[in-house]
């Protein structure tokens, strides 16, 4: 019989790839669908897939609504991709993003205690969790220091994944996923307000980009590759905890440089550094160490931050040439 999952965040990026990757699976998708006054299903629809999937209306942080909706569908594995996930905005809104990005996968996991322990459950933790970084090259075994609140609540969630695995024996797996970008990131982060920005500039729309702190770095790749890692880590016999990344570090300029020389431009024409972007606490260089997926999961990272600046730059500019 086809398996079922449910996920959670299945309007964003990683839901919308994971969702096309499970149905090429054969599975039935479900998604948490948190009700939004503007349009959140761009994602689904640009790949093709909006109606292919059931959407059910709840939000992560009412324990009611994620009980409800746990209780009525019969699945084989939970996906918790919601969050609220901008870093910047998680020190303006500190307690909403502790109560959804924390809380909510506490949620998420009582709900499918009192529903059935044998149901899989996969939480997306993340590489801002080593903040200051205790090593220099992180993996499963490095210290976490958060830097941010965001950082902080996905600290939370992802020891209660690994608290209630323990006290229940639960499948519960957290991927600790370095960052990932695809013509589908949301425009805030900065991959993709570069991207748009370059296509803006190349079409003659905009001339100057201003950004915060380019000398930081970070280990980029491709949102379509690590989806598949989430699904790899709930097929495992036995729950775990799984680095997942590129093991290449780049800073911001580079990948500004990149992406600008993409279509011919200098990008020291056109980046004004602005003080505005710059974060009270800053992540200054991520690098993962992905060994374990790929002894264990038979994981690897494909794409490069060159093909994929690419990618997202040709995607911008065939967007804003529409406009
Ligand atoms: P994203 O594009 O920001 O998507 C977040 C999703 O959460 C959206 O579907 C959003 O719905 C939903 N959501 C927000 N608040 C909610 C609430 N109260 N109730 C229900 N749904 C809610 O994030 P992403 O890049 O796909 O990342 C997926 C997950 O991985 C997140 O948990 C993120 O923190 C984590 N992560 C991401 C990265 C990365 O580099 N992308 C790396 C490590 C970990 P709307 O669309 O309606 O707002
Ligand atoms: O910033 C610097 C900024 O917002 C990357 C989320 O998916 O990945 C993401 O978090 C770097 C930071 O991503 C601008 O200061 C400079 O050093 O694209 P970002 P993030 O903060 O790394 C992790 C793994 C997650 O889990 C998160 O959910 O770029 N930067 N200038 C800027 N960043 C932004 N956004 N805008 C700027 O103008």
């Amino acid at each position: 019989m086809a398996k079922a999952a449910l996920i959670t965040g299945i309007t964003g990026q990683d839901g919308a790839y994971l969702s096309r990757f499970l149905l090429g699976k054969g599975y039935r998708v479900r998604g948490l669908l948190a009700r939004r006054s503007s349009d959140s299903l761009w994602r689904l629809r640009e790949l093709g897939i909006a109606d292919e999937v059931e959407l059910i209306d709840g939000d992560l942080y009412d324990l009611s609504s994620v009980q409800r909706i746990v209780q009525s569908l019969a699945v084989d594995e939970v996906y918790n991709l919601a969050a609220q996930s901008f870093v910047a905005t998680s020190w303006q809104q500190p307690v909403l993003t502790a109560q959804v990005t924390g809380v909510g996968a506490l949620n998420v996991l009582e709900a499918i205690r009192g529903r059935d322990t044998a149901i899989r459950f996969y939480q997306a933790s993340t590489s801002e969790m080593f903040g200051l970084i205790q090593r220099e090259q992180q993996d499963e075994n490095t210290a976490f220091h958060p830097r941010s609140p965001y950082g902080v609540a996905k600290l939370f969630a992802h020891w209660s994944t690994v608290n209630y695995r323990e006290s229940y024996a639960m499948h519960a797996s957290t991927g600790i996923l370095f960052n990932h970008e695809s013509p589908l990131r949301g425009i805030e982060f900065v991959t993709r307000k570069v991207t748009d920005a370059v296509a803006r500039i190349k079409l003659g729309r905009q001339n100057e980009l201003r950004l915060g702190n380019i000398d930081a770095k970070r280990d980029w790749g491709f949102a379509g590759d690590y989806v598949e890692a989430m699904w790899l880590m709930l097929q495992q016999p036995e729950p775990g905890d799984y680095v997942i990344a590129t093991g290449h570090t780049t800073t911001v300029r580079d990948m500004c440089r990149m992406a600008f020389e993409h279509v011919g431009l200098d990008y020291l024409n056109h980046v004004v550094i602005d003080p505005k972007f710059f974060r009270p606490a800053e992540v200054d260089v991520l690098l993962g160490n992905p060994a374990k997926a790929a002894t264990q999961l038979g994981w690897k990272a494909t794409t490069g931050i060159g093909e994929l600046m690419a990618m997202m730059v040709d995607a911008d500019l065939r967007r804003v040439a529409r406009e």
